[in-house]
């Protein structure tokens, strides 16, 4: 067995993540909208799930035009999430129970409502001009062919001025010019700001774009995420913007950073990963794109369980000798991940499958909130109730080419990001728990079965599945360092793999990971679990003889390391 020398213990490594939608976990104040005291309420619950980091997403100030992700004050909260002080409450109250706070950093773009921008548009010698792009038209319309994230043209036509400004989000999301020296150092003296707090982590929203493509050549395919990855992500100076900020701020700090952005791909990682320049670790996006056509989101197109489990392979295989990943199966931009991977006909022990495999694959976990209670999709009766940008404007845009309505949603329902942002589920009182007034939201309908007081009660609940399996990676460190080795199965719907550390640092161990992504019984070819082999956890009772994996089977078991299957 070959060790990699690379695999440095450190904090973040071995940390489970909880990721936090504020705007959905638990509404203090009878507004509908969860705030930063509503989280402050949870505290002991999220304490009780085992988790050693709590990831927020934005809580600064901002117009929402696209859930918090466009920031019209860095250094503010939002009102509707409460104070400054709130912020130093929760952040006490996470570190009091031992658990690090992750704020995300979205900082590729901000608010059109950021003065900043409000004095760039102003005039194009205004001193802030340079903090974006601007362009003049081309033939009377926009500079480029670039197409938006959420749909249409990425460049908006400024009348002030007569420019257009690069947005590759929304219209209200400028992009912020980072060939700007300038602008950089703001942006150095915004992470400083609030990890002066004392935070102890960075997400860094969509850190694949800083560096886009400033000659603005027009993209060749209609392909949206080939276009991500020409153009607009991985840019030539990537690699010195982040090891400006690492430099001159996060190596000041003791701070744990982790990269998100589409473009990113196994073959460009080590780019973002350098262990002295670099970033910590990145997410990697390859099983959440798989099903999406060159349409993107809203043009699904069919995938196996194979290309799945060849996905993980090569992400590991990427990041094994150096770097970092993460595992995650779900967040806030995309389905939830129980209606996605597993099945709604076995719901729970689906959504135990996917803890299992959520918490035993190589790179750090993100669990995202409600997924702990197998939370499922919601189903949306008209693009009316949807709160996501995204949504609206992937309806614009089909209705133009004759999609029915019907049709649109049936697909929004699948894929959309309204799936994950529904309230957290409670209690089956009135609004599932989640608030006293009226839900900034619809709340899943679901909630009266699905709630977290009811699987409290419940050992065997999905909740309490989920706080075993949290245990078992943190008391066996071979499921945060081992060697992650998948094996071939006859049948492609079972994923099999062991996890194995040989004499690393006097540790040895080996595991084996039995997952049936199936409804039917299916034999396994293995010559073990051995008997007398310890099984760790299980969502079926324990058999004797394990020779075949019932429907939606998830089993570990701890293998003598000298096992070879
Ligand atoms: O969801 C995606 C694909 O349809 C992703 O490409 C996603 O848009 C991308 O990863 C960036 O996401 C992040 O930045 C966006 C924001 O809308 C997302 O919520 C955020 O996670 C713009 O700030
Ligand atoms: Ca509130």
């Amino acid at each position: 067995m070959v060790e990699y020398p690379t695999l440095k213990k450190v904090w973040w490594k071995e940390a489970v993540v909880y990721q936090i939608y504020p705007r959905s976990f638990n509404d203090s104040n009878g507004d509908g909208i969860g705030d930063l005291q509503g989280i402050i309420q949870k505290l002991d619950y999220i304490k009780s799930l085992g988790v050693d980091a709590v990831w927020l997403n934005p809580i600064y100030k901002s117009p929402n035009d696209d859930g918090g992700y466009d920031i019209s004050n860095y250094q503010q909260v939002q009102e509707e999430f409460g104070t400054l002080s709130d912020f130093e409450e929760l952040l006490n109250g996470l570190h009091d129970r031992g658990i690090r706070l992750i704020v995300d950093l979205v900082v590729n773009h901000s608010s059109d409502e950021h003065p900043w921008f409000i004095e760039s548009r102003r005039s194009k010698i205004n001193k802030y001009r340079d903090y974006y792009f601007w362009k003049p038209a081309v033939n009377g319309g926009p500079p480029n062919n670039w197409p938006s994230f959420f749909g249409g043209s990425a460049w908006q036509l400024d009348e002030t001025t007569g420019e257009y400004y690069l947005h590759l989000f929304s219209r209200k999301q400028p992009d912020l010019n980072w060939e700007n020296p300038v602008l950089r150092k703001e942006v150095n003296d915004l992470m400083k700001f609030w990890l002066d707090k004392g935070v102890d982590g960075l997400r860094l929203d969509v850190i694949s774009a800083i560096s886009k493509r400033i000659d603005f050549p027009p993209t060749d395919t209609n392909d949206f995420n080939e276009t991500i990855r020409k153009y607009y992500s991985n840019g030539p100076r990537l690699k010195e913007f982040i090891a400006e900020m690492r430099e001159k701020v996060w190596d000041q700090y003791d701070v744990m950073t982790v990269g998100e952005g589409p473009g990113i791909t196994p073959q460009n990682a080590m780019e973002y990963l350098d262990e002295k320049k670099g970033l910590n670790m990145i997410f990697h996006f390859g099983h959440m794109f798989m099903d999406q056509g060159p349409g993107g989101r809203f043009d699904p197109v069919p995938y196996t369980l194979s290309d799945f489990k060849e996905i993980f392979k090569t992400w590991d295989d990427a990041l094994k000798k150096k770097g970092w990943g993460s595992i995650f199966l779900g967040n806030h931009d995309f389905p939830r991940m129980v209606s996605r991977w597993g099945s709604l006909q076995h719901w729970e022990k689906s959504a135990k499958l996917l803890a299992t495999l959520l918490l035993s694959m190589r790179g750090t976990p993100f669990l995202f909130q409600g997924d702990e209670l197998g939370m499922v999709n919601l189903e949306l009766k008209s693009i009316a109730d949807s709160k996501d940008i995204e949504t609206h404007n992937g309806w614009q845009e089909a209705k133009k080419t004759g999609v029915s309505e019907e049709k649109f949603l049936a697909i929004a329902n699948r894929t959309g990001r309204d799936n994950a942002r529904t309230p957290f589920q409670w209690d089956n009182s009135e609004h599932a728990g989640f608030t006293q007034g009226k839900p900034w939201m619809v709340v899943n309908p679901k909630y009266s079965t699905i709630n977290q007081q009811r699987q409290e009660k419940d050992e065997n609940s999905v909740l309490n599945y989920f706080r075993k399996m949290i245990g078992i990676r943190k008391a066996n460190l071979v499921l945060t360092y081992g060697n992650y080795l998948p094996m071939d199965t006859a049948d492609e719907k079972l994923f099999i793999y062991q996890r194995r550390i040989t004499a690393y640092r006097s540790e040895e161990a080996a595991v084996l990971v039995l997952l049936n992504f199936s409804g039917d019984r299916i034999k396994h070819t293995l010559k073990g679990p051995l008997k007398g082999e310890q099984r760790l956890i299980g969502n079926y009772p324990l058999v004797e003889q394990l020779n075949y994996l019932n429907p939606w089977e998830a089993c570990i078991y701890k293998m003598d390391e000298k096992t070879e299957y």
